[in-house]
């Protein structure tokens, strides 16, 4: 027993001293929305109240070990059940408190989460939608006519350890999605090819991009800065090379970001429109997009 107790203190003591070090790094990412802030409550909540059972449970278990043995002179019991009042009692005891746990302590406030997730349109104030593809992203905002794709520009050297990797290592874009600060913003995502997710820790949401089916989620996002994530369904061989970055900016910012994207989509379609009767020069002149697709397509490994 006092080697046993030695070595749990050892191990407790090891614990304490890598999270001491570790700080919040082992922790989940500040939450910056509702429903990021509900879901890690209710982790929270559950991990307190099933680490409260396992030790009680485990302490029992123990006691149970060394003061019933039989070389102590302990006589095994021979009932198969609860035959009397106390016996019926310890047996009912652990099944109503755990009914009691499961659908009053974490059934309550995760119906609450649940509920709240799915309220994609009360009070939303802009509709973003996102389409994913192999292997990137793309953003449309339908009521302002703004459509753009998002992708990788980690160098391949990098990945390919040719060269030292950046701070933002495969989490970094060429055009990140922007949004508003403080404002309800109601996602409708849906892909080209494959199921892809669409996922941003901080903001708790995470929803299947699944192909020819529209779904919904919706974050408001409290905090201004950069926010990173992964597509988080495996969709092939580029996977890992799909980001996507959010940078929430101030009412003010975003309409200055969404009237530049406006005009810039009005240019691009002006020269489009003078050249149509010339197809063939337009073909011969790849738009940067189209230049940096070939460029990706062609770095990718076999
Ligand atoms: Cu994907």
């Amino acid at each position: 027993m006092r080697h046993l107790l030695k070595l749990g203190l050892v191990f407790w003591g090891a614990l304490m001293s890598v999270t001491a070090q570790a700080g919040y790094a082992f922790n989940f990412p500040e939450p910056v929305t509702p429903i990021a802030r509900e879901t890690l409550h209710m982790h929270n909540l559950v991990m307190v109240v099933i680490l409260i059972l396992f030790f009680a449970v485990f302490a029992m278990l123990i006691y149970s070990f060394r003061t019933h043995r039989k070389d102590a002179g302990y006589k095994a019991a021979t009932f198969t059940g609860p035959a009397n009042r106390k016996q019926w009692l310890w047996t009912l005891a652990p099944f109503a408190a755990l009914f009691v746990i499961d659908y009053g302590v974490f059934g309550i406030p995760a119906f609450h989460a649940v509920v709240l997730y799915e309220d994609t349109k009360t009070d939303a104030e802009l509709v973003v939608k996102v389409t994913g593809s192999q292997w990137m992203w793309q953003y449309d905002f339908p009521a302002e006519g703004v459509s753009y794709t998002s992708r990788l520009v980690t160098p391949r050297e990098q990945i390919d350890s040719g060269a030292a990797k950046g701070q933002h290592y495969l989490l970094e874009v060429d055009n990140p999605l922007v949004l508003p600060v403080g404002k309800k913003v109601r996602f409708i995502t849906t892909s080209n090819d494959v199921i892809h997710s669409w996922w941003v820790p901080a903001f708790g949401v995470k929803r299947d991009a699944v192909p020819g089916f529209l779904r919904e989620f919706w974050a408001t996002v409290e905090k201004t800065g950069t926010y990173r994530g992964q597509c988080s369904e495996l969709c092939g061989k580029e996977h890992g090379f799909m980001p996507v970055v959010v940078n929430v900016v101030s009412q003010e910012e975003f309409a200055a970001w969404l009237a530049g994207k406006k005009q810039a989509a009005a240019a691009a379609a002006a020269p489009a429109e003078a050249s149509t009767p010339a197809p063939a020069a337009a073909q011969a002149e790849p738009t940067p997009a189209t230049a940096k697709a070939v460029v990706v397509a062609k770095a990718s490994p076999q």
